[in-house]
């Protein structure tokens, strides 16, 4: 039996753009988001997240839903839109107030709130003065981040930095297949150090307001496999890509460098002149926890140039390659069983990771901040969600969570992707990922087979078996 002591944190994730709607009340500013998905053939049939979960409206509801759960805890982001709706200046209070009373409401209801500060909604207008590639947004961010710390203070049980500077920089500025949708390999090196840059001083800036504040940063960290594992040119290929995703984000954060092949790797497209005396040493602050996003692996082999093949990240096709730098290295589908995402399910890499952090950065706790699936779900005519392959994959990636803490992982928690269906960026709201099924004509909220499920296992703190689904009678949804 696996079981999970009472300090263990069972949490859901959300993030502001995908839920909210709402996009233009109460003096929100518009998001790169809100641009990009305005653009013709940018998302899935056109989705774009107007009106989402409409979570804004109904965000009573939703903490209903995350009592209800037990969670432990539950992470959301802030829009910075919302609270500063050109990204300087004044902040506005309807927007704050907004944050602060969903704050209140999941503390009363015994919920720890995890606060992530950029789930990649940038206010349009720092977009316009270059986005990430402009080292003054970095100091932008320190400021928003300051004055969500002097705002919502010590309702704020985790601050969380960043979410996945590796989506921002590469997917938003070199493949284009996220907001603001720019393809310039060089710009996206540039953005990977202001958003490194943005963490460091947002740190700072926060501990400036609450000295003891618990700081984090969300990565999304690749986990890779060579094609041949015997074949040092594969290898090889693995080596480049961690430095590339991976270490790109945990050299200057948590070691206070870049990787030097890194640097060697990417020398055709920038001499890395961005990164200015003394920004390693803001970029490198002590954090409270790592938190860890894991859906996949990849799995990569040398290629001759130009025969590169497209990688299997399971975002929408685009000619322009995510891989700055990378274009010797081919990305090789993997036997599966894969999610809806295209994603290859592999449970036992989680365990890898975590061990493998916990080798390295023996002091720093981890949380899995995102785990979890798209698949569709079936609807029977009473009504009634099944979602068994959801509840297996749960079920696999918790039991992997809970064999790298036998092995001595400092794993403090874990965050389900996600509380309900949400707009999944390029795919719009053609990717189901809730625990929680949301009907998009009606916005009616249905608990899957899943909820129940995760709902047992934070009352009884006991992996609960895979059939175990059911709803109790003690539960509401
Ligand atoms: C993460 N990739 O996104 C995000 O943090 C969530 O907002 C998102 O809904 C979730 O995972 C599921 O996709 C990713 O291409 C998007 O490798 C793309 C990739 C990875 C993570």
């Amino acid at each position: 039996m696996t079981t999970f002591g009472p300090d263990f944190v069972f949490g859901s994730a959300t993030a502001s753009y995908q839920i909210e709607g709402a996009v233009a009340e109460d003096g929100r500013g518009p998001s790169i988001w809100d641009t990009y998905s305005h653009t013709p053939g940018a998302t899935e049939y056109g989705d774009t997240g107007d009106v989402a979960c409409d979570h804004y409206h109904r965000w009573r509801e939703d903490v209903g839903h995350i009592a209800a759960l037990g969670l432990d805890a539950y992470r959301l982001s802030i829009a910075w839109p919302r609270v500063q709706p050109t990204g300087r200046g004044p902040l506005n209070p309807a927007g704050v107030r907004f944050y602060r009373d969903l704050l209140d409401a999941l503390t009363a209801a015994g919920v720890q709130p995890l606060v992530t500060l950029y789930h990649w909604d940038l206010p349009q207008e720092l977009e316009d003065a270059g986005g990430w590639a402009n080292r003054d947004t970095a100091f932008a961010f320190a400021d928003y981040a300051r004055a969500m710390a002097q705002e919502l203070g010590d309702r704020v049980h985790t601050w969380t930095t960043l979410n996945e500077p590796w989506c921002t920089a590469y997917l938003g500025y070199a493949s284009g297949v996220h907001a603001p949708g720019r393809t310039e390999p060089a710009t996206a090196l540039a953005a990977v150090h202001h958003l490194n840059l943005a963490h460091g001083l947002a740190v700072q800036a926060i501990r400036e307001v609450l000295p003891d504040a618990r700081c984090s940063v969300t990565l999304n960290f690749h986990v890779l496999r060579a094609a041949d594992p015997a074949d040092p040119e594969d290898a090889d290929a693995v080596r480049q890509i961690d430095a590339v995703a991976n270490r790109a984000f945990t050299g200057p954060m948590l070691e206070g460098a870049y990787p030097e092949d890194l640097i060697a790797d990417t020398a055709a497209i920038t001499d890395w002149s961005f990164v200015r005396d003394g920004d390693l040493a803001v970029v490198h602050q002590p954090l409270t926890a790592l938190g860890v996003n894991y859906y996949s692996t990849t799995m990569v082999r040398r290629a001759p140039e130009g025969d590169a093949t497209s990688d299997n990240s399971g975002h929408r096709e685009s000619a322009a390659s995510p891989w700055v730098g990378a274009d010797r290295v081919a990305f090789v589908r993997e036997p599966g069983p894969y999610t809806a995402m295209g994603w290859n399910i592999a449970p036992e890499a989680l365990t890898e990771l975590l061990l493998d952090l916990h080798r390295r950065y023996p002091t720093l706790p981890t949380v899995v901040t995102e785990n979890g699936a798209a698949f569709e779900d079936e609807v029977s005519p009473d009504g009634r969600v099944h979602d068994p392959r959801r509840v297996s994959y749960l079920h696999d990636h918790i039991a992997a969570v809970a064999a790298a803490r036998e092995r001595g992982a400092d794993v403090r928690g874990y965050f389900a992707w996600s509380l309900l269906d949400n707009f999944e960026w390029a795919w719009g709201y053609a990717r189901r990922f809730g625990i929680i099924r949301v009907d998009y004509d009606t916005l009616e909220r249905t608990w899957k087979g899943s909820a129940h499920w995760y709902a047992r296992l934070t009352r009884t703190r006991e992996l609960p078996a895979v059939d175990d689904v059911e709803p109790s009678v003690r539960e509401v949804g």
